[in-house]
């Protein structure tokens, strides 16, 4: 199984599977010095993790973090950082069925076909699970892209199923299990999620992602595109089945003069954009949509094959999210981070002696 890396300069390897006895990560390529601690893992692990709403997976995870390597003294050392969160809460015989069948929408089929063998506990190295490691590693990136650049990154949940926020209030985004804008419409939400978990069913979500203070310059200009590498990131998480740079597929309908993001020395009128022009940041927020689509993990009876090929009904038991989408913010903010991390690092091999060229007044438009 190849392909468990990404990023050039901060490179990000994770391994492991959601029943194994641990998951876990190597990030190469981190700068030294960079203050890091077991601790400062917690608040976005518990953010992204199973069971801390009803409306979620029940499984319980103690998510505890231990530093392997590359740390030294509470600062990173330049070496490779190894990440390891070992397994508490794994029930195996949930999938002795699902060993036997594929679940229509899910990845058994297709890890089937491709290998010809699966790790069918909770779904093996296809496990939503994986992405506790990429918020670990993110943690990391977060801090460096905020100490030295004041960036920030954060996401919210904008849909679910067809519900979209009335309102926008950053501040209500982490009061509430649904990482939702409009605390006005939680009971709304909590009724909504309340009877499509009895109903056995799932739902699709969108999230936003928004990254305050990025400068201009990142990101290269053909193969290595800003929006391209975000893109690919995004894609990369588990049940995400499209991604929207700034105006997105709304652009298809707009006209030229309303799609440009008109320009003064006091900034820009809009950002349609997404802060990306020609794969390169313009220094203004970047922005990122993404499509989670419902989880494919249903107790509703479904036809499908065996790995006969012969026609059963399956449905699935155990610990299921009847949303993902619901724990996703977290996930995109990091992917988004590490992204942007690692073209820091690459602007800076290339470009680092290049200054500001009459910059506009940085976030004049978000
Ligand atoms: C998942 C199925 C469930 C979730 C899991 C993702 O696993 P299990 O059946 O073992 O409880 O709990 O999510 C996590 C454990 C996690 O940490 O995100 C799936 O099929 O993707």
């Amino acid at each position: 199984m190849s392909d468990n890396s990404f990023g050039r300069l901060l490179r990000v390897t994770t391994f492991g599977e959601s029943h194994g006895p641990a998951i876990g990560c190597v990030i190469d390529g981190c700068p030294p010095g960079i203050a890091i601690a077991a601790v400062d893992f917690r608040a976005d692990l518990d953010r992204r993790a199973t069971g801390k709403s009803r409306h979620t997976s029940q499984r319980h995870e103690a998510d505890e973090v231990e530093i392997l390597s590359g740390v030294y003294e509470g600062r990173t050392t330049g070496a490779p950082v190894g990440l390891l969160v070992r397994n508490t809460d794994a029930r195996s015989k949930d999938y002795s069925k699902i060993a036997e069948q594929f679940r229509p929408g899910h990845a058994d089929y297709t890890y089937w076909q491709k290998y010809g063998i699966r790790d069918p506990r909770g779904g093996g190295r296809s496990s939503a699970r994986e992405t506790t490691m990429r918020v670990a590693a993110a943690v990391i990136a977060k801090r460096w892209l905020f100490d030295k650049y004041g960036i920030t990154v954060q996401g919210h949940v904008s849909q679910i199923a067809g519900i979209r926020p009335r309102g926008f209030d950053a501040a209500a985004i982490e009061g509430n299990p649904f990482f939702w804008p409009d605390a006005s419409q939680v009971a709304e939400l909590e009724a909504f999620m309340d009877a499509l978990r009895k109903s056995g069913d799932s739902v699709g979500a969108r999230v936003d992602v928004v990254a305050h203070n990025v400068p201009p310059g990142w990101g290269e200009p053909i193969y290595g595109k800003l929006d391209g590498d975000l893109a690919a990131a995004m894609m990369s998480i588990n049940a995400v089945k499209g991604v929207e740079i700034g105006a997105g597929f709304a652009s298809i309908g707009q006209k030229g003069s309303e799609h440009r993001d008109l320009m003064s020395p006091a900034g820009f009128a809009s950002n349609h954009a997404g802060g990306i022009v020609g794969g390169i940041s313009s220094g203004q927020d970047v922005t990122c949509s993404v499509a989670f689509k419902p989880t494919s993990s249903l107790r509703l009876p479904g036809d499908t094959v065996d790995v006969n090929g012969q026609p059963v009904e399956v449905i699935t038991t155990g610990r299921h999210d009847p949303c993902v989408g619901l724990r996703a913010p977290p996930i995109c903010e990091a992917m988004m981070a590490l992204v942007l991390m690692d073209h820091a690092l690459r602007h800076r091999a290339q470009c680092g002696d290049v200054g500001p060229v009459s910059p506009l007044v940085p976030g004049s438009v978000p």
